[in-house]
């Protein structure tokens, strides 16, 4: 095992005797989410996870440790740590083991640390991917090259509308990543149930989704897989609500030039204010429905590598 990884006791003994075990990111919570809905929607999905029979790993950097698996002390600290938190991913580890920092992880930077622990499955709310006006910025999340590398399924609704979903399924088929729709033929647009924009895979099941994993992985075709499932149709917003509140926000960040890994939490904050509650309750029934998703996938896939053994 990794010299740098630690599992929770829990996550460990999941591991070394077969169940089912979900990754859940922290990013999300510190960048994703305000105080003090982050920290009760983070317990509230670990609860749900269990509830399934099923291990939860949230991952983190903590004091220079890759974690998985967070105390209710540590998932507290990212989330009243909020943007001020370290937000980590592929190229920002090193610093932060080298310095015994402490961060919260991306899709990316949770990506790999499942990996690196043995877990396959892993729910958050959506991906990053490429940003409008990317052909004069160049601004393509980090997660979407994680996906193509690292052998992790991250079930989503999808991606916001702040990315220019198009150039995102693209690049996402260039690098080889299988996206899935879960009983959907089109790309979920995060707060919206549909994006218009057709998917050629689609399942019905989460064993039909364990199979096509075993088959991916055992075949030898390392890499990501995105399994978008919509957000439930009672949660779903109109586009004409939240369009207006992404377009603003998107030209905000252009007009006081912030880029890089600042641009998606900005957007995120000003989404969430140009909207008031309710993309906020949006945004935790979806990964609160990621959640039960991945739990059955992860399920299936434990049910199957017992038959198989
Ligand atoms: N999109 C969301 N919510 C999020 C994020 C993206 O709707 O919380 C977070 C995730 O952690 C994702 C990261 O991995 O932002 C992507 O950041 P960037 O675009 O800088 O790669
Ligand atoms: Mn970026």
């Amino acid at each position: 095992m990794n010299s740098y990884l630690d599992l929770s006791e829990e996550v460990e003994a999941a591991i070394a005797s077969g169940k089912p075990v979900v990754a859940l990111e922290s990013t999300i919570i510190s960048h994703g989410m305000p105080w003090p809905r982050n920290y009760e929607t983070a317990l509230e999905v670990e609860a749900l996870l269990r509830s399934f029979g099923v291990v939860p790993a949230t991952v983190a950097v903590i004091s220079g440790r890759l974690k998985a698996g967070l105390s209710r002390v540590e998932l507290e600290f990212l989330a009243k740590a909020g943007r001020s938190a370290a937000k980590v991913s592929r190229r920002d580890f090193p610093r932060l083991l080298a310095e015994k920092g402490t961060g919260a992880t991306t899709v990316a930077g949770t990506m790999i640390v499942a990996e690196l622990a043995g877990i396959r499955i892993f729910a958050t709310g959506g991906i990053g991917g490429v940003h409008r006006g990317a052909e004069t910025s160049w601004d393509v999340s980090a997660d979407l090259e994680e996906l193509a590398r690292t052998s992790v399924a991250v079930v989503c609704a999808g991606a916001k509308a702040i990315l220019d979903l198009p150039k995102t399924l693209e690049y996402l088929e260039t690098r080889g990543v299988p996206v899935i729709g879960y009983r959907t033929k089109e790309l979920p647009a995060f707060y919206s149930s549909r994006s218009g924009l057709a998917l050629e895979e689609s399942a019905q099941s989460p064993a039909e989704l364990a199979t096509f994993l075993s088959a991916k992985w055992k075949a030898g075709f390392s890499g990501g897989v995105v399994i978008a499932n919509p957000i439930p149709e009672a949660y779903s917003m109109d586009s004409a609500v939240i369009g207006p509140a992404i377009d603003r926000a998107v030209g905000e960040a252009r007009a006081q030039g912030i880029g890089g890994k600042r641009l998606t939490p900005f957007l995120l904050e000003r989404i969430a204010a140009l909207t008031g509650g309710d993309s906020l309750e949006s945004n935790i029934a979806l990964v609160k429905n990621n959640a039960a998703l991945a739990a059955e996938i992860a399920k299936a896939m434990a049910q199957k590598n017992d038959r198989e053994e």
